[in-house]
């Protein structure tokens, strides 16, 4: 990101301390349970280090549990240490996997992530451990519930695992989007976007549980500052470009707070292409950060676009050569599109010359 908009990312997600200790405050919640990757990083600056836990310290009628998580597991020692010494009262560091009294008659059972990589389920101890009779058991653990590959399939936390280990309520983090596995596990995702990948506003998840074996009533608040989207817009041959682009963009006094990244695809003459990057360049300057890519974008040229280039001479050789190139079915994929991008160049210089 560029240095302004990556400071103003950076102090929202710090802005979220005090916003989860707020939203703690509206819903009469004691407990905030951060669920692994607090820090994101084996080594923060000292600064963010410190400064997050003199924000969480700041109310003692809100208690905050920290989780390490793959990114700042237990294998980051000096952090952790660190962390013990600086913690306020009202702040638990879950470093071990055993019981913890949140409340009366609330045992937290967490499973901190000892390295990166763990190779088992860490929640697996949460089925034979020991809590007084009448308890709620909380879980609150890191990691998928599903793998994506063969190497890190032993990694993964069993899904079924609330009712497994007799959970009211099993946290969990890893995933950044908000999602609920069962009516008692869910991921509460990050309270402020970091990345593209889940579309939305950072959330969180306010969790009232009335007592043991009770179902948990789950609400999901929404806490983020910015808005991360990702869009893809699909040209229509005869539709009208812009009219396509601005009904996907925000309002433009909205726009300050939005990270959009939009893919364009489809086909496109070089004039309404033209005019197309004409326009996101135009409303470019609105947003937090607007990105554009034309990886998949077929830009269709007439004898009336080259025309445009140039009737005759070297311009209109050039555009006549790299024209039959796009078009050659001889040439690979990568070729032609070297030559389709060289092509559009070529026009664009041209127009705007003209
Ligand atoms: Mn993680």
């Amino acid at each position: 990101m560029p240095g302004d908009v990556r400071g103003r990312l950076v102090e929202a997600r710090f802005q979220k301390i005090d916003a989860l200790a707020d939203l703690a405050e509206r819903y009469k919640a004691s407990h905030i349970l951060l669920a692994g990757d607090t820090f994101d990083a084996e080594t923060p600056s000292p600064a963010t280090r410190r400064q997050a836990i003199r924000a969480m310290g700041r109310s003692d009628a809100i208690h905050w549990v920290i989780l390490p998580g793959n990114h700042d597991s237990l294998a980051a020692d000096e952090l952790w240490l660190t962390l013990q010494q600086e913690a306020p009262s009202n702040v638990t560091l879950a470093l071990a996997p055993e019981p913890i009294t949140l409340a009366e008659r609330v045992t937290l059972l967490p499973a901190p992530c000892p390295a990166r990589r763990a190779g088992r389920d860490l929640s697996a101890w949460m089925d034979s451990a020991e809590t007084p009779d009448g308890h709620i058991r909380v879980g609150l653990a890191h990691g998928g519930v599903q793998s994506f590959s063969e190497d890190d399939a032993t990694d993964t936390i069993a899904p079924d695992r609330a009712a497994r280990a007799q959970l009211d309520y099993l946290a969990l983090g890893d995933w950044h989007g908000c999602m609920q596995i069962e009516p008692r596990t869910w991921y509460s995702g990050t309270p402020e976007s970091d990345q593209f990948k889940h579309d939305g506003r950072g959330c969180a998840l306010v969790v009232s549980l009335s007592g043991a074996g009770a179902d948990p009533e789950v609400e999901t608040v929404q806490t983020g500052q910015f808005l991360w989207q990702q869009h893809t817009l699909d040209l229509v041959p005869g539709t009208d470009r812009i009219t396509q682009l601005s009904e996907q963009l925000p309002a433009a006094s909205e726009r300050r707070d939005v990270l959009m990244q939009i893919e364009l695809s489809g086909r496109v003459s070089p004039g309404d292409r033209d005019a197309l990057l004409k326009a996101l360049a135009d409303a470019e300057p609105d947003f937090a950060r607007l990105v554009w890519r034309e990886t998949s974008l077929a830009v269709e040229y007439e004898v009336d676009d080259l025309d445009r280039i140039d009737r005759a001479g070297v311009l209109r050789v050039a555009a006549d050569t790299l024209y039959a190139q796009v078009n050659d079915p001889k040439l690979s994929a990568d070729d032609q599109a070297i030559a389709r991008n060289a092509l559009n160049r070529l026009y664009g210089y041209v127009m705007e010359l003209a």
